[in-house]
């Protein structure tokens, strides 16, 4: 097959997040997270009541990780900068010792040809801040709009790609529905809203303080976005398809590209009572805060049915064929398995088919917005033999979803980057360490990483700019 090219300048790379591989969570002044507490407090709602402690020791092997980047031939990554590295607690005072890791590890990737793509909020709040209401208490997005300026004006003269925020959608609908995240609230839909409104402010504030604080430099965001099929052909299904559409997708992406919320969602919000006050100030915000691009994490489809009879939230993380996802919420819409569909062992859809389809509709909603995939990969469970992983599944995974990516390209879509998830095995939040999505295999018993075989294909495709 005739390889396929991708246009000068794309960006071949793969991400991270502070929590998931720095550990190190009380040096050198870092205050704890609502992740750490959450970790600590609830050791039964996470696989094998794994932590965030040593995740991979990134904080002290940052420099051989730089370098491995580099061999991966890689011309990007994506990170993110923990805010109680910076401000423990919360507070105004800059914590000079976490400030300065960031800006060794920024040097250094700079120096080897390797793009930073700067991800400020990737779920770590102070916990201070999380005992204080969060992202419900109308003071969060305030502080975290400071925190962003004193990062834009610290490091703005070497990070040219800030992302806002990482999957607020998830934010909101794990930490206050499903109650799989912290703060833990299960079926608190106003609170979900409420801690929605909170972070897209911080988002708009904090896009605001970018293009004040750093002229020509305008920051994006990072959504979660699935395809959401209907289950059936039927009109019930269809309308509970748009619904569900509009509550996790639409009312993120036209918040942040349109700074107007869907009509269709709202009036449904509205009538259910749920609506936060202050919506219009929020879609003001939005539109006052330029958006610099889109970042995509896509990882599969959802198949909705209107038949929900209950609501139930589950999530396989165990990796076990008897545990299976349920996302139902009763009246609404239920998520059902594509009887079709190819599965993960944790029971995600592999479909590439769908970051195309996504790809081509934020290019539809707003044509010219730049584009990043800034997470798309596949968790295993892996094991070194040999001194080698072979993970020739993930290779087909990610060939795919370039695949995919290429073709909306082709259509249209300025798609400039792929950040697969991710440069090493990490901390995969309630899955704890079984879950292996990394190029780099780590050692849990040393934290020395290995290559994997994907790791070597991707150099490839990197360095021909093609696959
Ligand atoms: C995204 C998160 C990442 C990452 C990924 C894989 O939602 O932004 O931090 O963890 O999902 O998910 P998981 O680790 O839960 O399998």
């Amino acid at each position: 097959m005739a390889k396929l090219s991708f246009p000068e300048g794309f960006i071949w790379g793969s991400a991270t997040s502070a929590l998931q591989i720095e550990g190190a969570t009380a040096e050198d002044g870092r205050g704890p997270s609502v992740w750490d507490e959450f970790c600590r407090s609830h050791p039964e709602k996470i696989y094998e009541g794994a932590s965030p402690e040593p995740a991979c020791g990134h904080y002290r092997r940052w420099r051989e990780d730089v370098a491995l980047i580099r061999e991966l031939g890689h011309n990007g990554y994506r990170l993110s900068i923990s805010w109680p590295r910076l401000f423990p607690g919360g507070s105004a005072r800059l914590n000079e010792p976490g400030a300065a890791f960031y800006d060794r590890l920024f040097d250094a990737l700079l120096a080897a040809g390797i793009e930073p793509n700067v991800t400020l909020y990737h779920w770590d709040l102070p916990q201070e801040l999380g005992e204080k209401g969060g992202w419900e208490n109308p003071d969060t997005p305030l502080r975290f709009a400071d925190y962003a300026s004193a990062c834009f004006r610290r490091y703005g003269d070497r990070v040219k790609l800030w992302s806002t925020l990482n999957e607020p959608a998830w934010t909101a609908l794990n930490g206050y529905v499903t109650g799989l995240h912290p703060p833990c609230r299960l079926r608190d839909y106003s609170g979900a809203l409420r801690a929605a409104q909170g972070l897209l402010r911080g988002h708009a504030l904090a896009g605001a303080a970018c293009a004040r604080e750093l002229p020509g430099v305008k920051a994006g965001i990072v959504l979660n976005m699935s395809r959401i099929h209907p289950a059936t052909p039927s009109a019930d299904d269809a309308a509970a398809a748009a619904l569900a559409d509009g509550m996790i997708n639409r009312w993120f992406s036209d918040g942040v590209i349109k700074g107007r919320f869907p009509e269709d969602i709202r009036n449904y919000y509205a009538k259910a009572g749920l609506l936060p006050e202050g919506l219009e100030e929020t879609e003001a915000l939005l539109r006052a805060a330029p958006l610099g691009f889109l970042g995509v994490n896509y990882y599969y489809p959802h198949y909705a049915s209107a038949d929900a009879k209950d609501t139930n939230f589950h999530l396989n993380i165990s990796g076990r064929a008897d545990e299976d996802c349920q996302f139902s919420v009763k009246g609404l819409f239920r998520f059902v398995k594509n009887p079709r569909g190819r599965f993960t062992r944790w029971g995600w859809e592999i479909d590439p088919e769908g970051l195309h389809d996504l790809l081509l509709r934020v290019h539809e909603t707003s044509p010219g917005l730049p584009i990043y995939v800034t997470e798309n990969g596949l968790g295993r469970v892996e094991e070194l033999a040999g001194g080698i992983v072979d993970d020739q599944e993930r290779i087909d995974f990610v060939r795919e979803h370039l695949r995919s990516v290429h073709r909306a390209i082709a259509a249209g879509a300025d798609v400039r980057g792929y950040y697969m998830w991710s440069l090493m095995d990490n901390f995969s939040w309630i899955n704890g360490y079984k879950k292996r999505y990394g190029f780099l295999y780590v050692d849990r018993a040393t934290l020395d990483r290995h290559k994997k075989q994907s790791a070597l294909w991707f150099r490839e495709a990197a360095l021909a700019n093609a696959i």
